[in-house]
């Protein structure tokens, strides 16, 4: 199916070419699954890359919980999600100032260099994400920038006002593909969509084809009703990796995530 017909309306109103790219892939593979590969080891990341890869859209690392740490393994971890056709979004939630937002893009992991997307906060301000983009700026590179706008977590403090004065930064900036949302909560997705408009994509993480509750406060909806509700992707974690079949859990939330999409 061709972008533009499953999309609609974000098709043409998403400007960041990443959105678009978000879009074509989602569309190849018939998922909308962005893969939380929360796990320590480069090996193990390389093996769920491998397994899962043909149904994941786009991979989410934390690359600081990664053990013994160095950038030529990691790029194994880069080259196996590449090679799936995965964009890879790096999930360091900036939240800094602006300069020093920028510094941190480079360092001891220099995700400047391999990140295609980056998750920041907006409590310090809009200038983080000048600071960001001008990291990627300096690499040569195109990046985007998704801003929480809402949070999953129980007693998270991200109000309505602060979703809102999110929104006004992530508007009035190009280099802002989108929002997090709270996914266990379709009420919340659709208030944020309203908001956010079809120019930006709303990425969803607390989302889990069983569990009702996650482990330290996490809380869980169904992916399908995400989507319908207005999210463009759902981010899974433990639904995928901590599965006893990777592939098949990865495949039964592309299915999910596909379908509800066509019937949005
Ligand atoms: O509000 C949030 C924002 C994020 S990015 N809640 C979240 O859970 N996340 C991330 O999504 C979190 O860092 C983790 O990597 C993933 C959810 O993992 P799961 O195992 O609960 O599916």
């Amino acid at each position: 199916m061709q972008p533009d017909e499953a999309w609609g309306g974000r098709w043409r109103a998403c400007a960041h070419p990443l959105s678009h790219r978000f879009m074509e892939t989602a569309c190849e593979k018939k998922s909308l699954v962005v893969l939380a590969a929360d796990i320590p080891t480069v090996d193990g990341l390389v093996q769920l890359i491998d397994q899962v890869g043909p149904h994941v859209t786009a991979l989410k690392t934390h690359v600081d919980m990664v053990e013994s740490f160095s950038m030529d393994d990691w790029m194994r971890v880069v080259d196996a999600a590449k090679s799936h056709g995965m964009m890879i979004f790096e999930d360091r939630k900036f939240a800094d100032i602006g300069r020093v937002s920028e510094t941190q893009m480079g360092g001891l992991y220099d995700i400047r260099s391999w990140a295609d997307l980056v998750t920041s906060h907006s409590v310090s301000g809009p200038d983080i994400v000048d600071g960001i983009a001008a990291a990627w700026d300096s690499v040569q590179r195109i990046g985007g920038v998704l801003m929480l706008a809402q949070m999953s977590s129980r007693g998270n403090l991200l109000d309505e006002s602060y979703t809102d004065r999110t929104i006004e930064i992530g508007t009035s900036s190009p280099h802002v593909v989108g929002y997090i949302g709270n996914g266990s909560s379709p009420d919340e997705i659709s208030s944020l969509r309203e908001k956010a408009g079809e120019g930006r994509m709303i990425w969803t993480p607390g989302v889990n084809l069983s569990a009702e509750e996650g482990v330290l406060g996490q809380r869980y909806g169904h992916p399908s009703d995400a989507i319908i509700a207005g999210s463009d992707a759902v981010i899974v974690g433990t639904g995928i990796h901590k599965s006893e079949d990777p592939a098949g859990a990865a495949k039964a939330y592309a299915d999910a995530t596909w379908a509800a999409l066509l019937s949005r």
